[in-house]
């Protein structure tokens, strides 16, 4: 049996027209994206973000956390899948002077009301250990391995109001400052990190404490932590500031 094959009779004339038509189309999108971005660039600004960018990332946020479960777990590895030296990214907040042994977290439960937790108090609790995908809004990521304990056990140790809508973390020097929503700090990978690849914590990577938590990207994964406190409202946050989402969930 013979294949009937389709003829196509393209004249000189179709090519021509069909040519006009597709560079027509070209340039009306290039003109439209072209005054699109300069009308964008023109719109009045919230939190270092164009408004109507700032909506999308206000939507993203809404509609994100709308998806937010405990029991939506980040895909666990085993350590042999652990990056052995991790690579370090960023350095706010991470000054020269600093004393690792004369470090305590301080905690600002309420106003008035601070306590000051030593590194081997927090080691005193139990141990978590989490081997996960981090991922850095720059668009690497990379499987890493870290050990701390809980944030919702420790805040049960020591009896924080998480029924606050935020926890704010803060560096000693407070050069970078992260917010943080109350469920994604009692998700069950979130911890108070002090080690990893089973080792200390070095201090690039954060000693003597540091947040992990694998429901966010690494901008909120803040790196030695001085202050930690609670509030209804959303405490400052570094990146937000400059124009990110404040939410940054995965
Ligand atoms: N104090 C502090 N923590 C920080 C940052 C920072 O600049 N300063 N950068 C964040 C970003 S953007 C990432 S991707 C991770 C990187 O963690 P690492 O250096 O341990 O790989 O740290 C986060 N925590
Ligand atoms: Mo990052």
């Amino acid at each position: 049996m013979a294949f009937a094959y389709k003829q196509y009779d393209t004249t000189k004339q179709q090519v021509r027209s069909k040519t006009i038509i597709a560079l027509t189309v070209f340039l009306l999108l290039m003109t439209g994206a072209v005054f699109g971005w300069r009308w964008l660039r023109h719109q009045p600004t919230q939190d270092q973000a164009q408004i109507p960018l700032r909506k999308v990332l206000n939507f993203n946020e809404v509609f994100f956390s709308s998806l937010f479960s405990n029991g939506n777990l980040a895909k666990s590895y085993v350590p042999a899948q652990a990056i052995k030296n991790p690579r370090v990214n960023g350095n706010e907040g991470i000054s020269d002077g600093f004393d690792p042994a004369a470090w305590k977290l301080k905690v600002a439960r309420k106003p008035g009301d601070t306590l000051y937790i030593s590194l081997d108090e927090l080691k005193a609790l139990p141990k978590t250990e989490i081997i996960f995908d981090f991922k850095c809004i720059e668009g690497w990521s990379m499987v890493t391995h870290w050990g701390g304990v809980l944030f919702s056990d420790f805040a049960k140790k020591y009896n924080l109001d998480t029924n606050q809508k935020y926890a704010g973390l803060v560096t000693p020097d407070q050069g970078y400052y992260v917010g943080v929503d109350m469920p994604s700090m009692l998700h069950p990978q979130t911890i108070l990190c002090y080690e990893m690849n089973d080792k200390p914590l070095e201090l690039k990577h954060g000693a003597p404490l540091r947040l992990i938590i694998p429901v966010k990207y690494g901008i909120k994964h803040l790196k030695r932590i001085g202050t930690l406190f609670l509030s209804n409202e959303r405490p400052a946050d570094y990146w937000y500031e400059r124009g990110y989402d404040y939410y940054s969930g995965l």
